[in-house]
């Protein structure tokens, strides 16, 4: 998979893209990053990648013209990439959505800062409009990283072997069971003994569980894609007739 990254601040992409898995990625070649500096775009003497808005009000806005020249040189290369632009208006992004784009092998990421862009580049230029969440960040470098990360787990062999996307949270619609390990009895709290017992169908049982209860508390609006069984739902019951006993859970 290979990202071209638009930004006027592309020193943001070096670390994250500088540890774990997606340098091990980048190493292994299963993907590609290029980041591309918007300044490099520009053709006046200031470089300028920002001027006033037309009719007035607070902050700058994103010129056109170095974002055109950018995707136009990118895709006069690779004619089947297909662009992104980061931004709070866009479609919310999930784990279907990151699926279904994964199934795209070549993104150009927008990154817009200030106030935003130019109309004229979605208008003209982009494919698909992403948002990462209803909360207000900088820019769009943070999501633009967001967005590379999730798409990348898709890649084959982007995760170790024995870690599948089957496994995971949110591929089966679920949260996530509670995790131990050593040592079994920590500042007073226990490891609950079924996971010492060494009965793996009584322990797969108990995550199944588990993760249907805190869903079902933490996150209900998932439990109605999940798919669940007859002794699932009757277990959920049981969970609803009760109150939380602890503190805690
Ligand atoms: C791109 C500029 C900041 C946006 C004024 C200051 C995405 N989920 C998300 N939250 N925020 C962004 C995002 C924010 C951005 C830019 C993405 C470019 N800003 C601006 C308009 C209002 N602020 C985002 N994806």
């Amino acid at each position: 998979m290979i990202f071209d990254i638009l930004t006027i601040f592309p020193e943001i992409f070096r670390s994250p893209l500088s540890e774990s898995l997606l340098k091990k990625a980048l190493d292994r070649g299963l993907i590609q990053v290029r980041t591309w500096n918007l300044r490099d775009f520009t053709a006046d003497r200031h470089r300028t990648t920002d001027d006033y808005p037309y009719g007035g009000g607070a902050g700058m806005v994103m010129k056109a013209e170095p974002i055109y020249r950018a995707v136009e040189e990118i895709k006069s290369q690779n004619p089947e990439a297909r662009s992104v632009l980061l931004t709070p208006q866009g479609e919310r992004f999930h784990q279907g959505l990151a699926k279904e784009l994964s199934g795209q092998k070549h993104w150009i990421l927008i990154c817009g800062r200030y106030e935003g862009l130019d109309e004229r580049v979605r208008l003209g230029l982009v494919d698909r409009e992403i948002s990462i969440g209803d909360y207000i960040l900088n820019g769009g470098e943070v999501p633009a990283l967001v967005f590379m990360e999730v798409l990348s787990r898709y890649v084959p062999g982007f995760l170790g072997s024995d870690q599948s996307m089957e496994e995971e949270s949110f591929s089966d619609g679920l949260l996530e069971y509670p995790q131990y390990t050593r040592p079994p009895v920590f500042r007073g709290m226990e490891v609950p003994e079924v996971l010492l017992s060494g009965n793996h169908a009584e322990i797969k049982r108990w995550r199944r569980r588990e993760s249907l209860k805190r869903t079902y508390r933490r996150r209900p609006d998932l439990l109605e894609r999940a798919g669940l069984s007859a002794e699932e739902r009757e277990y959920l019951a049981e969970v609803k007739s009760q109150q939380s006993p602890g503190r805690k859970d």
